[in-house]
């Protein structure tokens, strides 16, 4: 059924294939403090389970994608306190969401923004995103994979670069690191990344489902493990009808019917 949920600081909705998240906290350029994280990890659970729903989009403003976690929230905690927070928690869920993630990011991603958005699957930006690591000017290092994904996305040379001097990426930038997939004109972001979650949605769910799995072990294990990784995947892949439904529709010259089975 259709994902239905009360939330303060998201508009979600749901169309094609795809559920869409936007990020609505503008008055502070959506920093991310824990009950937004909460709802986000919620609505995320919601569209896990709903069959309907075969990729994700998130997404902000034409502003501010995110300009960060919630100052307010930390200026004063304790390490102790941060800890019993466990907000990270919520971060781990986020990294196992099983259907693909489509980032597509406007303006500020910064700090906790940029960190959301490369928690993600793909990103498409505007060519007015700012990719950046501004933690070191608050005393504080990056916590939610600034030092870690940055690093594996763009290499050592430019991630030392941002997470030392908090120098931020222009969106031209970032795609020439690797950071992001495209840049498109603002005016057009939203369109262009609802096409593009469309055609995501529209693949076989579990061929997918099992892509990003393998494509995601590809940045943390050896060569040989991920590759047997891999195989048995793909094997798996042909216990599927979708996967005979693919094969056939190819030799019929007709699109296929993908089920999820
Ligand atoms: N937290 C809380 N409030 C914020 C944040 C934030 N991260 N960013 C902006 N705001 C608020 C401002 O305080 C301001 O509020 P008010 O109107 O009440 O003064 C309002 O949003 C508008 O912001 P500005 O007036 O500053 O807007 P500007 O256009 O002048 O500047 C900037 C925009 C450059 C984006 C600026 O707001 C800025 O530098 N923001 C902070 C960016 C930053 O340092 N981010 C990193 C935060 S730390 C972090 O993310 C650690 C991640 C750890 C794990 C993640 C857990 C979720």
């Amino acid at each position: 059924g259709a994902v239905v949920l009360e939330t303060k600081y998201l508009l979600v909705s749901q169309a094609n294939g795809v559920g869409t998240i936007r990020l609505n906290r503008p008055q502070v350029l959506n920093a991310l403090n824990l009950a937004l994280m909460d709802e986000l990890v919620r609505t995320l659970k919601e569209m896990e389970r709903d069959e309907e729903i075969r990729c994700v989009l998130l997404t902000g403003g034409s502003r501010c994608f995110a300009a960060g976690a919630d100052i307010d929230e930390m200026a004063e905690a304790s390490s102790v306190e941060m800890l019993l927070k466990d907000q990270f928690a919520q971060w781990e869920y986020i990294r196992r969401f099983s259907k693909p993630l489509l980032a597509a990011v406007s303006g500020y991603a910064l700090g906790g923004g940029c960190e959301l958005a490369m928690a993600c699957d793909m990103i498409i930006a505007s060519e007015t995103a700012e990719f950046g690591q501004p933690e070191i000017k608050l005393g504080v290092m990056p916590g939610a994979g600034g030092t870690q994904r940055l690093t594996r996305a763009v290499g050592k040379a430019r991630a030392m670069e941002m997470v030392l001097t908090a120098r931020s990426l222009s969106a031209r930038e970032a795609l020439a690191a690797g950071l992001i997939n495209r840049i498109v004109p603002v005016e057009l972001l939203e369109q262009e990344a609802r096409e593009w979650a469309e055609e995501v949605a529209a693949q076989a769910p579990v061929a997918v489902r099992l892509a990003k799995q393998s494509v995601l072990k590809a940045l943390d294990t050896p060569l040989e493990t991920g590759l047997d990784y891999e195989q048995k995947l793909f094997f798996f892949l042909f216990s599927t009808e979708d996967q005979k439904e693919g094969m056939r529709a190819f030799k019929e010259k007709r699109r296929p019917r993908f089920q999820g089975k």
